[in-house]
C-alpha cells in the first residue's frame, strides 16, 4: 500500500505546519483552509475513514477528543469551533487517513450543506 499524504507528513516526507505530536495523533494547518483557523487533527494509525474503525480503536477515537479540546484552547478557539469527519466520497472525503477537521475564528452555518 502507498503512503497517504498524511502518513508522509508524519514521516516528514512533505512539509506541513504541525502544531502537535504525540506518539498516537499529529495536528497541522490544512492547506485549503474552510476558515481563519483550520487545523487537522490525524491519527497516525492509519484507520481509511471512520466508518472502517473498530471497538479496539475506542480508546483512540476517545484520545483524540481530549485532544481537539487541548488543541482548541492552544488555539484560542475553545468557546466556538467546528469539528467535521467526512467519511467517504459523497461527503467529500478526500484523503482515506482518519482525521478530524477543526474549524474557528469565524461565525458557521447550519445546515452545513
Ligand atoms: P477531507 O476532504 O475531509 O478528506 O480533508 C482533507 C483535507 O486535507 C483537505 O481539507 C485539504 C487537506 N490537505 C490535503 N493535502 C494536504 C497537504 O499536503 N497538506 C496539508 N496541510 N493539508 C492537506
Amino acid at each position: 500500500m502507498s503512503k497517504t499524504i498524511f502518513e508522509k507528513i508524519i514521516d516528514r516526507e512533505l512539509p506541513a505546519n504541525i502544531i502537535y505530536e504525540d506518539e498516537h495523533c499529529i495536528a497541522f494547518h490544512d492547506n485549503s483552509p474552510q476558515a481563519p483557523i483550520h487545523v487537522l487533527l490525524v491519527t497516525k494509525k492509519v484507520i481509511p475513514k471512520l466508518a472502517d474503525a473498530s471497538p479496539e480503536d475506542a480508546t483512540l477515537l476517545g484520545y483524540l477528543m481530549t485532544k481537539v479540546s487541548e488543541i482548541t484552547k492552544t488555539l484560542g478557539i475553545q468557546d466556538n469551533f467546528r469539528l467535521v469527519i467526512n467519511n467517504g466520497s459523497q461527503a467529500c472525503q478526500t484523503v482515506f487517513h482518519l482525521h478530524v477537521h477543526i474549524m474557528g475564528g469565524r461565525n458557521f452555518h447550519w445546515p452545513p450543506g
